[in-house]
């Protein structure tokens, strides 16, 4: 599904994640590509399927999806169109800044775990390369991405400084907001292709 062309930073945002999440690109998000998403990250972490870091990943991603759905489906439909989504997180953040904060957490972490593969507890660029590229993004924007994020330019990224910039991403209007680079240029044509690349 092609993003919906928009002038507002924050809905921008949610319908390149919108994108990112129809693995199956049927315009909706479904159970089966919250699975899909959590499958495709691992595959390309190269982590087994059945290691504790994927099991983890998997449930993170269940539970955030049974979660979406019981306050974004207002069709109940059993899925989430674009409308649903980007009116849903906005709700969710106006009625519960830090519940919304604290529902991303698990998710991010879970992300973060598998990301650190040598398992140092930061995440160097090439591990968060390998992120990128499951979500179909090039390196010139996981690049970018890096540099923005790692705001102590150590080269590395604490699980503080993902979570903040991840908690950015959702909720910030403000066109200065680190957490505006989590996938790259937010208004670049190809941060929203969601491809993967094998
Ligand atoms: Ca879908
Ligand atoms: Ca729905
Ligand atoms: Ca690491």
């Amino acid at each position: 599904m092609p993003v919906v062309e928009t002038k507002d930073l924050l809905d921008r945002k949610f319908d390149v994640c919108f994108t990112h999440g129809d693995i199956n690109g049927n315009g909706f998000l479904e159970a089966a590509d919250a699975l899909a998403l959590a499958a495709r990250i691992a595959t390309y972490l190269g982590e087994s399927m059945g290691s504790p870091k994927t099991l983890k990943l998997f449930q993170a991603f269940e539970n955030f999806w049974n979660h979406v759905t019981i306050k974004m489906d207002t069709d109940n439909d059993g899925k989430i169109s674009p409308r649903e989504w980007r009116k849903g997180l906005r709700k969710a953040l106006a009625e519960d800044p830090n519940g919304y904060k604290e529902g991303s957490r698990p998710v991010a972490e879970a992300i973060f775990t598998i990301c650190d593969r040598d398992n140092d507890g930061t995440l160097e660029q090439s591990e968060f390369a390998k992120f990128h590229e499951a979500f179909g993004c090039t390196s010139a924007n996981s690049q970018l991405a890096f540099q923005h994020l790692d705001t102590d330019g150590d080269g590395t990224l604490t699980v503080e400084e993902l979570l903040n910039a991840w908690h950015e991403y959702y909720t910030s209007d403000d066109p200065n907001a680190r957490g505006n680079w989590l996938f790259g240029d937010a208004w670049d044509e190809t941060v929203a292709i969601g491809k993967a690349t094998r």
